[in-house]
């Protein structure tokens, strides 16, 4: 926690209006009219050319100095004691600005890991947050409880390292899709690990091992073929680190995925880092939540990642029933040729995806993500 007096010290700063579009955006103050109104007051306005005016410009090139004097940084991560920003390799501990949090949106966190923001430094060496810069992309979800609001995961992110793991815990191909349709949604590329092939030879469970290796085969020709690279890996036997390190050179990327997949271990791995790894209970095959905040680390070969803390669960923000098709290629296309106008080609006799999915043309992990996905969009419009 920041010490009260610095937090204090805010409060004898003078207030500074900055004409801040993702505020207004964000937060509709009432200082900022919209556009349209704005232009409309001006256009009424005859007397803009006057002394008003003048005082106008004055106040415009205060604002201007102002924003000289802000340092501009990268969220790396949001703890309680403070949002952590790096400005240029050194970190800042801040806070936002009181305005900044008067939410009129539906985002449930207004800053997140990866965002680039505007800041003022106190004598404290703290920071003010007062501007979000606009977000290039972004990776959210739809909040586990209400479902109504977004979360905002990271920001500002090339690509989306979908990490699975086979047999501890096992492959979950519908989280896979639900984070592809995410990563595209959010203007991300999506691209899928798969680690712990160690296991393959190792697992002491054959029948499990058995299940495993059949989706494994599958993965590695269903997703390539609809543009998603997969690279497998393990972190024990240090198989395919390489190929992700290349993958990652240059870029941001952010780690997600369920928990004890081994997100944490693999950049540890490959960047050196000392993240905390945790325990697997092996029973009931599930990680033990030991990533509890996402975090972003500058790569020393060039680029950024994120470690983010193991989802039970993902739902894709704003995801519309007819949209799902549009991120299934192979089934839109092979839904061309079926012979029900407006079929879901969930279980409709003589379907045409159907009949694609039993003669092994569609991949059954995908079709089987596509009918998950249906029903629960159909389910989430049902609650609504
Ligand atoms: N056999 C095997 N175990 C691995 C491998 N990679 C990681 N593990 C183990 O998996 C467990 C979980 O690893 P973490 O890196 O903590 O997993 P995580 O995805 O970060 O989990 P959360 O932080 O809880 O989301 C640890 O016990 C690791 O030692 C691997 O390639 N093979
Ligand atoms: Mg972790
Ligand atoms: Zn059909």
């Amino acid at each position: 926690m920041p010490p009260e007096d610095s937090k204090k010290e805010y409060t004898h700063l003078p207030k500074h209006w900055l004409g801040c579009d993702v505020e207004a955006d964000y937060f509709g103050d009432e200082r900022k009219l919209s556009k349209q109104e704005r232009k409309l007051a001006s256009a009424k306005d005859r007397s803009k050319y006057k002394k008003t005016d003048q005082r106008k410009q004055v106040k415009q090139k205060e604002f201007d100095l102002e924003k000289e004097q802000l340092e501009r940084g990268r969220v790396l991560s949001i703890a309680s004691q403070g949002i952590i920003v790096d400005v240029n390799g050194e970190t800042v501990s801040c806070i936002l600005r009181g305005v900044l949090k008067k939410d009129k949106t539906q985002a449930k966190n207004l800053v997140t890991v990866g965002d680039f923001v505007l800041f003022e430094r106190s004598p404290a060496n703290e920071g003010l947050i007062v501007h979000v810069e606009p977000r290039h992309s972004a990776l959210s979800r739809a909040e586990n409880l209400s479902r109504h609001k977004v979360q905002l995961i990271a920001a500002n992110i090339d690509q989306v390292i979908i990490t699975t793991s086979l047999v501890l815990p096992e492959l979950k191909p519908s989280l896979i899709d639900r984070y592809i349709i995410a990563a595209h949604k959010g203007g991300m590329e999506p691209l899928i690990v798969v680690n712990k092939i160690d296991l393959l030879e190792t697992s002491e469970n054959k029948e499990l091992v058995l299940q495993e290796k059949e989706s494994f085969e599958e993965l590695l020709k269903a997703y390539p073929a609809v543009g998603v690279p997969v690279i497998p890996v393990s972190t024990l036997t240090g198989e395919g680190l390489d190929l992700l390190k290349q993958a990652m050179r240059d870029k941001a990327s952010v780690f997600s995925g369920q928990s004890g997949v081994g997100k944490s271990s693999l950049i540890n791995a490959i960047t050196g880092h000392d993240l905390r790894i945790g325990e697997m209970v092996d029973k009931t095959k599930k990680g033990s939540h030991t990533t509890t905040t996402a975090q972003l680390l500058r790569l020393d070969f060039g680029g950024w990642c994120i470690d983010t803390p193991g989802i039970k669960s993902f739902g894709v923000w704003n995801l519309e029933k007819d949209e799902v098709e549009a991120y299934f290629p192979e089934i839109f296309e092979c839904g061309r040729d079926c012979k029900y106008p407006d079929c879901s080609h969930m279980s409709e006799e003589g379907c045409a995806v159907v009949e694609a999915v039993e003669s092994g043309k569609i991949s059954f992990l995908r079709y089987e993500s596509y009918a998950t996905l249906m029903q629960s969009v159909s389910e989430d419009h049902f609650r609504r």
